[in-house]
């Protein structure tokens, strides 16, 4: 009796202390902000946790080899592939840059989706280059090609008159190993994102995501937000989508043997077949079964789901507190929904009950035609189109810069700092970015203060 009350007053008062915007992670989150600051498990992780964390780590972070080689435990790469390791696009944990300053060669942390268009508008995998594009393979097969970008400068100017200019990235496929892509194909840039706090968003509660939704815009303020719903190979049903760019993956299990798949030549017993086309013959000839275990999927997703959060900087500067207003002023909120509480489902008690604040609402909106994959709608993941994103979190942004050395947003890290990223809003979040239009310079720097704040 005396030891259960103890206990729920220890947990209250933890609770309280863990529950402020100063902790996005909860009691989880860590303290460091420096360079290694989106590589550590939620804070409290010991003994043997702490182990199996670090060991799903070096999966994540070593590179694979070529099947058969000496260690079986790390081989499989290929035919084709975008990278060797998990850690080339999601660098420290951090998010890739995607894009080079100027014209030339895409990073290798942005990769393609593919889809080719019927007439009825339906959409499945490119019949040649399937729904991935790898540029590198193995030796004996060719791989797809190569991908560089050609900037477009769109200038525009802030209500005060101060002018602006963004660079819209057009994306040029060349050396391509079977021919063209063709008309009626489409192309989706995606960058790798930073890995911090997966494990909490995958533990919030569906019907605390579906309680967004506003398919119809019946409060008629413009923004709709649907959830994305799609095929899990673990449940065999329709799931709600959580991960990716586009919200396409129901859970980090699935998100990551499908990373192993498309983005390795990594097979796995979720994933048994790999990327190889039925034209791509040298690549069907060098095809390998089971390349990983189940067990080890698990180990790496036991790792991507207990990566924390950093602590909040700044929150009682005036400027970050003024910005956190204009934020809500503005209706930034509306989609990057500041928190959550997330259930009670997870088998590691610091990801369950977390007041969290990742600052997104798990849902897709429509963004406008310049970040549109293709102008006209078409459903290209589940039930995502190619107008749609997910409203990506926006917990740890501020050190993007620390840990990854650049300051690249948005879904091809087209945008070269926060300001931009807002600058490039348009569609359901038009009236939020031609809001922060009319703000005062110091009322704007005010805002990225905020962002960066978090
Ligand atoms: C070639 C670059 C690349 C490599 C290599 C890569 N990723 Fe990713 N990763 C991405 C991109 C791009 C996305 C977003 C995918 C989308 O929008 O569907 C992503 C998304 C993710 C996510 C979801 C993050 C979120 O916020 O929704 C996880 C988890 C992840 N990757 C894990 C892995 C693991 C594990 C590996 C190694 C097996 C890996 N990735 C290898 C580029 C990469
Ligand atoms: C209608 C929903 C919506 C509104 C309103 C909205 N956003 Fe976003 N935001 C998104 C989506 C979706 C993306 C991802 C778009 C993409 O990558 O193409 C995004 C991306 C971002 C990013 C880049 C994040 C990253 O990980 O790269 C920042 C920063 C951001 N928004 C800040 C803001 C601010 C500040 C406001 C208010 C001025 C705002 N947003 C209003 C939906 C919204
Ligand atoms: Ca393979
Ligand atoms: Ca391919
Ligand atoms: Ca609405
Ligand atoms: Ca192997």
């Amino acid at each position: 009796m005396v030891r259960a009350l103890v206990l729920t007053l220890i947990s209250v008062l933890s609770f309280n202390t863990y529950s402020s915007e100063k902790f996005p992670a909860g009691a989880g989150t860590t303290l460091d902000f420096s360079v290694n600051a989106f590589s550590h498990p939620m804070s409290g992780t010991r003994g043997m946790l702490r182990r199996q964390f670090q060991v799903g780590n070096s999966f994540f972070k070593g590179a694979w080899v070529t099947s058969p080689s000496s260690t079986p435990l790390r081989d499989g790469l290929g035919p084709i592939f975008n990278a060797t390791s998990c850690t080339a696009c999601h660098l420290l944990d951090g998010r890739g840059r995607g894009l080079p300053d100027s014209d030339g060669k895409t990073d290798i942390s942005l990769l393609f989706r593919l889809k080719k268009v019927a007439e009825n508008g339906e959409t499945s995998p490119h019949p040649t280059y399937g729904d991935q594009f790898q540029p590198h393979s193995i030796e004996g097969v060719q791989g797809e090609g190569e991908v560089f970008v050609k900037f477009e400068t769109i200038k525009g100017s802030f209500a005060d008159g101060e002018v602006y200019e963004l660079k819209k990235p057009n994306y040029i496929f060349r050396k391509l190993a079977l021919g063209n892509l063709g008309d009626n194909t489409i192309v989706s840039p995606r960058v790798g994102p930073q890995m911090i706090g997966l494990g909490l968003l995958e533990n919030i509660n569906e019907e605390d995501i579906l309680a967004g939704e506003d398919p119809e815009d019946l409060n008629n303020d413009g923004i709709s937000g649907r959830a994305n719903y799609i095929y899990s190979v673990i449940e065999q049903r329709q799931t709600l989508g959580r991960f990716g760019w586009k919200a396409s993956r129901p859970n980090l299990l699935e998100q990551n043997a499908a990373a192993f798949n498309g983005d390795l030549g990594i097979t796995s017993p979720l994933f048994p077949t790999e990327e190889c086309t039925l034209v791509q013959i040298d690549c069907l000839e060098k095809q390998t079964q089971e390349d990983i275990s189940r067990e080890l999927l698990d180990k790496v997703t036991l790792y991507t789901q207990l990566i924390s959060v950093p602590a909040r900087r700044d929150i009682n500067d005036l400027s970050v507190k003024n910005g956190k207003k204009l934020f809500h002023q503005i209706s930034c909120q509306a989609c990057h929904r500041p928190d959550f509480t997330t259930g009670s489902n997870s088998k590691y008690q610091v990801l369950n009950n977390q007041k969290i604040y990742p600052y997104t609402d798990m849902l897709l909106h429509d963004m406008g035609d310049e970040l549109a994959d293709d102008t006209r709608s078409y459903e290209f993941e589940g039930k995502a189109t190619t107008r749609e994103w997910r409203t990506p979190p926006l917990w740890g942004l501020g050190l993007v810069k620390s840990v990854n050395g650049h300051t690249r947003f948005l879904h091809d890290g087209r945008a070269r700092n926060l300001q931009e990223a807002i600058l490039w809003h348009g569609g359901e979040a038009q009236k939020s970015k031609d809001e922060f239009i009319k703000l005062t310079k110091k009322d704007r720097d005010d805002l990225i203060k905020f962002l960066r704040s978090l």
